[in-house]
């Protein structure tokens, strides 16, 4: 969507923030010996509590409040009887909508001590993320935030998911624009424009660049199982900057 009014700037950052507390404390609760539905039935909770509905849940059927997503799986990981350990890499992403408004977040991060290659994908998310932040103003090429995101990626020694993607977001979980990739699209025509809201995530990978989805209908994972990083939050375009709702 394109914020216009005052009520649907205050309206996306009640939402944004709802999905950043929720997103915090799942994090905080991720400690080994805690199944993935634990986690999850309490993202239900606060949902609740907080007036608001998940985004997954009501927009696409999918069985569970978040997506929790460990080791191998990329993203979309459904909720169960996992039970987390030290060492596992986990992203955990937070969708949901209150009054009509969407905002979408998501983390991934190391429980305990884990590989240092895990640590290393997880702050080249983060650089990749902040890359790719600064080519978001007004009148700019979108497909200027893919290069800088593949960029980061490969001069970390690391490469991107080149089939999934960030996405508009505000009135619907997915809206336009449709895509913003992980590497450069040269005739990707879109301009970002003042007031666009967008769901920016990139996906870093040690070495696959395409997900397969599992036969869950959910689950997305690399054929060569590669470790993946994401860092999602929902941005608001401005001509003083990018305004992050979720942080
Ligand atoms: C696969 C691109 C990655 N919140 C989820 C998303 C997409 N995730 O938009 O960040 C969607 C969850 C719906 C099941
Ligand atoms: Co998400
Ligand atoms: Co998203």
């Amino acid at each position: 969507m394109i914020v216009k009014t005052n009520e649907e700037l205050e309206a996306l950052k009640e939402i944004g923030k709802i999905c950043a507390t929720i997103r915090d404390e799942m994090i905080k609760m991720t400690k080994p010996g805690v199944t993935t539905k634990e986690l999850d039935d309490f993202a239900g909770e606060l949902f609740e509590k907080y007036g608001a509905v998940s985004g997954p849940k009501e927009e696409y059927d999918f069985p569970g409040f978040t997506c929790i997503s460990v080791n191998d799986e990329v993203a979309h990981g459904i909720p169960g009887k996992r039970i987390i350990q030290e060492g596992d890499l986990v992203n955990i992403d937070v969708s949901g909508s209150k009054n009509g408004y969407f905002a979408d977040t998501g983390l991934s991060f190391v429980v305990g001590e884990g590989e240092p290659v895990l640590y290393q994908i997880c702050e080249v998310a983060k650089k990749a993320f902040d890359a790719g932040l600064t080519k978001m103003k007004p009148g700019s090429r979108l497909n200027r935030i893919g290069k800088v995101v593949y960029q980061t990626a490969r001069s970390n020694g690391f490469t991107v998911i080149k089939n999934l993607t960030g996405h508009g977001v505000g009135h619907a979980l997915h809206e336009e624009p449709d895509h913003i990739l992980n590497y450069y699209d040269p005739m990707d025509p879109i301009l970002l424009k003042e007031g666009m809201v967008l769901a920016f995530e990139p996906f870093i990978s040690t070495g696959a660049e395409e997900i397969y989805q599992e036969s869950d209908g959910w689950t997305f994972k690399t054929e060569e199982r590669s470790y993946v990083a994401q860092i999602e939050h929902t941005v608001i375009v401005t001509k003083e900057g990018p305004v992050i709702i979720t942080e």
